[in-house]
């Protein structure tokens, strides 16, 4: 008897198993390990050693890591300059380093702020060592240590400073530099362990374009669409947007960075979906096109198949040696061919990464390593037809890697992803029944 449920259950556990693996689904996965790797102190030392030897010589780099508010009822977005340096992302730090030496500042630790907002980097051994710097002190003694480090350099890199912030912490005459080009030439081509973030945040914001596009359908708001997709994405583990998701029916297919969300979606339209998480900091850039009726007229099916032609020959040109400019003007060729040329008003790449439009320079040809968006577009305002399709392109050697390719791309792939996903319900606690607001008296002469 024991041995058949032992039997059995060995069977059950074999089935399971096997019937993820066909499926090759995960579930939500942890991104801490992924995050720790690609921002350990070993890994952002290398870059700081690394940038300071593009400097040249005699370079000091005094880097703040900023302030985007001062309310805790607003999120703080990481300066990523410095999160790409040190991995830290808390604003009120400062890093000085030199040929000799890398410092970090932070505010001392205050229990007092703990109760409120948790524990922050402070100045310690472990933050030293975590972190990978030389020394870590309190922010009292930054301002001093910013004066020493300047009046012996030959020159003076600065980022993340306003100029009235400079004009407080630097020594009068100082000849500012700007770092932030240096930096992005670095952040540009991306390491194994920042690909293995990419790849997760491309393959997070692929999932939650198929998720909702159950809420695609005449009768629907378009923001409903963008709560199915933004929902999922921290489902799955996207600590945020990569930026705003736009989700534009009809007319506002053609509004290019639309973001309002608030229109009804009617049968006949286009919906444009722009949508991407962000997993440890970096971005991914999705944009699908679908028919809000479930299928393409005639009319939409030959532009958005003209779209997708000129796309697929531009990621195919992502390959090392290739410029953005070239990738530019293969698609744009490509959309001439068939008389659309037109209608496409912006540039279809930029560089991905720590930021949804990532530093580097558009000059450098393409190299193993670099990820960039290729996305063209259509927007016929007069028949309120738009449509961009756009994908995260990993250059390597052996040719152009889509990270977010397995979102259906193909006219007749798109309808059947519609169908499928309709088929599918919205689970979700309904709202309650409807019931009057409470009546207000007037009050000490107050109208109500
Ligand atoms: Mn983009």
């Amino acid at each position: 008897m024991r041995k058949t449920i032992v039997a059995t259950l060995a069977a059950l556990v074999l089935a399971a198993l096997v019937a993820s693996a066909e499926e090759g689904a995960r579930a939500p996965g942890d991104q801490g390990d992924l995050e720790a790797r690609a921002f350990s102190g070993e890994r952002t030392h290398r870059r700081r050693r690394a940038l300071l030897k593009a400097l040249g010589e005699g370079a000091v780099l005094v880097l703040g890591s900023g302030r985007t508010t001062e309310s805790d009822a607003v999120e703080h977005r990481a300066n990523r300059d410095f999160l790409y340096l040190s991995g830290i992302g808390d604003p009120d730090c400062v890093m000085i380093i030199t040929e000799s030496r890398e410092a970090l500042y932070a505010h001392a630790r205050q229990k007092e702020r703990e109760i409120w907002t948790g524990e922050h980097v402070y100045p310690s051994e472990e933050t030293t060592r975590r972190y990978g710097f030389d020394g870590s002190y309190p922010t009292s003694a930054a301002k001093d240590a910013v004066r020493d480090a300047v009046s012996g350099a030959s020159r003076v890199f600065v980022g993340g400073f306003s100029d009235a912030q400079k004009k407080e912490w630097f020594p009068e005459g100082t000849k500012f530099e700007i770092a932030a080009e240096a930096i992005g030439r670095l952040r540009q081509v991306k390491d194994t362990a920042e690909l293995a973030l990419m790849k997760r945040a491309c393959e997070i914001s692929a999932a939650a374009h198929i998720h909702c596009a159950r809420a695609i359908a005449p009768g629907r708001f378009e923001y409903e669409v963008q709560g199915l997709f933004d929902g999922a994405c921290r489902f799955y583990g996207a600590e945020a947007q990569g930026y705003p998701s736009i989700v534009g029916s009809g007319p506002n297919s053609c509004v290019l960075h639309y973001d309002k969300n608030r229109r009804r979606m009617e049968a006949g339209d286009m919906l444009v979906l722009d949508a991407a998480g962000e997993c440890g900091g970096y971005s991914a850039d999705v944009t699908r096109t679908f028919p809000v009726s479930g299928k393409f007229t005639p009319e939409q099916r030959r532009v958005y198949e003209a779209v997708l032609k000129a796309q697929d020959a531009g990621i195919k040109a992502c390959r090392p040696g290739t410029t953005v400019g070239q990738i530019n003007e293969i698609c744009k060729g490509s959309l001439e061919e068939d008389g659309l040329k037109k209608y496409l008003p912006h540039g279809v790449s930029h560089w991905l990464g720590l930021d949804v439009h990532d530093a580097g320079d558009y000059q450098l040809p393409l190299a193993p390593g670099m990820v960039l968006t290729v996305e063209p577009g259509c927007y016929i305002a007069e028949k309120e037809l738009g449509v961009r399709i756009e994908d995260d392109i990993l250059v390597t050697e052996d040719g152009p890697v889509n990270l977010s390719g397995f979102v259906p791309r193909g006219a007749d792939e798109i309808e059947a992803l519609l169908a499928k996903a309709r088929a599918g319900s919205i689970e979700i606690a309904p709202l309650p029944a409807a019931t009057p607001v409470p009546e207000l008296r007037r009050h000490k002469g107050r109208l109500y």
